[in-house]
């Protein structure tokens, strides 16, 4: 079979009915970043169903605007931390945090897609409008996005949050039995440090019925992350352009873009040659080279101070881009964000090189993720020095991000990136 079918089959099977899984077994659940870029999979296919995913996505924004990371439809004791754990509260059982908002931009590569769905674009438009508020009332730093979990940067145990996770006291998290070790490999996943951690930020968000004012004053963990900011700034550039068609009201989105400009300054580093993610109750960089540091593109700031480390970077591993620097210390080429190189990210940091005019790096990461795809099908992610598969099997955005863009030559990914 194909790749493009094997593809399209993998969407298939994870699909439940109105939402997708990322994969069977290990993630049982419809999580957010993953379902955008699900949608658009679908919508190489089948519009319809692309479409389908976003408004099961947006049938579980609260009451505040929030988009929760993960949307518990049916209960699955597979997977731990479940419902009764996050005990969020919005129209669905949910978590309590959001993840990356890149369903605006999501969307707006649908209709361009699918013109066809612009009413269905439309009834959506306000409540992106009303989530992305929810990020610049709750979670700004100085303008930079913060997360107040790990796990809401989609980028769970990256070495960023090693600093502020070190000063998070996980007494009293009690016993739990962790579901994502029997799925996978241990040496893949995060340690049970990292877990007593994640779990007592749960509770901590659960007793206070997720406030977000009361959690501002008693959350350990507060930090501005690069991912999050150049996804928001790139999601209200696309907002906007989609509300000006719409004939929506836009007057507040060009001070919000300007704001998260303003933020994404704040995180670069001068001294690291990277944007960074800054510990907010400390004050701190911290130094962590990641992929999210190459997302300034894709934000809309075509930024040659950025560029001197992704080409170390890149140069340093066979399949680019690692998630972490291969020669800082603690890289781990297998272990989830600490080292393997994911394709999602890769397609979002090439395609913003793309539009910015940086080709050739967008070529060379656009090439090596195609490459990673034939030879060893479609996993959560992959070794960088070796292209070994690892993490979750038959993985639901990485099919996505090969029919969409990574099967095409570059001419042909140029057009649709
Ligand atoms: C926790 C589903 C999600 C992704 C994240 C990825 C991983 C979950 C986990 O899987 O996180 O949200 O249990 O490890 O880090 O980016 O959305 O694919």
């Amino acid at each position: 079979m194909d790749l493009d079918e094997q593809a399209r089959q993998i969407l298939r099977k994870n699909d439940k009915g109105g939402y997708t899984l990322p994969t069977h077994g290990l993630y049982p659940y419809q999580w957010n970043w993953d379902s955008a870029f699900a949608a658009w999979g679908f919508t190489t296919f089948d519009p319809d169903r692309g479409w389908t995913e976003l408004e099961t996505l947006m049938s579980g924004q609260w009451d505040d605007g929030m988009v929760p990371h993960i949307l518990f439809h049916k209960v699955d004791p597979g997977y731990f931390p479940g419902p009764d754990v996050w005990q969020g509260r919005g129209p669905i059982p949910s978590s309590g945090i959001s993840q990356p908002p890149i369903a605006a931009s999501f969307m707006r590569k649908m209709l361009g897609m699918d013109p066809a769905g612009e009413p269905r674009a439309r009834a959506m438009w306000p409540q992106l409008k009303r989530w992305h508020a929810w990020f610049m009332a709750w979670r700004l730093d100085e303008g930079a996005v913060c997360i107040t979990h790990p796990w809401e940067a989609g980028r769970d145990n990256a070495p960023d949050w090693d600093a502020a996770m070190a000063g998070i006291d996980p007494t009293g998290v009690g016993e739990y039995t962790r579901r994502d070790t029997s799925h996978v490999d241990p040496a893949m996943r995060p340690t049970k440090y990292d877990y007593d951690r994640y779990i007592k930020l749960v509770q901590t968000g659960a007793s206070v019925n997720w406030d977000h004012a009361k959690l501002k004053e008693i959350n350990p963990f507060r930090v501005a992350d690069p991912t999050m900011t150049f996804t928001l700034l790139r999601a209200q550039r696309d907002l906007l352009a989609l509300g000006q068609k719409f004939g929506e009201d836009v007057s507040d989105i060009p001070d919000w873009i300007e704001t998260l400009e303003k933020g994404a300054e704040t995180l670069w580093n001068a001294e690291l040659g990277a944007y960074d993610s800054r510990d907010v109750l400390t004050g701190k960089f911290n130094g962590i080279f990641s992929n999210a540091s190459a997302l300034c593109w894709y934000a809309g700031i075509d930024d040659a101070r950025a560029m001197p480390a992704i080409e170390r970077v890149m140069d340093a591993v066979e399949y680019g881009m690692a998630s972490y620097d291969p020669a800082a210390e603690g890289f781990e080429p297998l272990r989830y964000w600490r080292g393997p190189t994911w394709p999602i990210m890769n397609y979002l940091v090439a395609t913003g090189m793309e539009e910015c005019g940086q080709t050739s790096m967008a070529d060379r990461i656009r090439s090596d993720t195609a490459r990673l795809m034939r030879l060893n099908g479609f996993s959560e992610y992959y070794d960088p020095h070796t292209g070994a598969p690892a993490g979750g099997a038959t993985f639901t955005w990485t099919a996505a991000v090969w029919l969409g863009w990574a099967r095409f030559d570059h001419e042909e990914a140029r057009g649709v990136a």
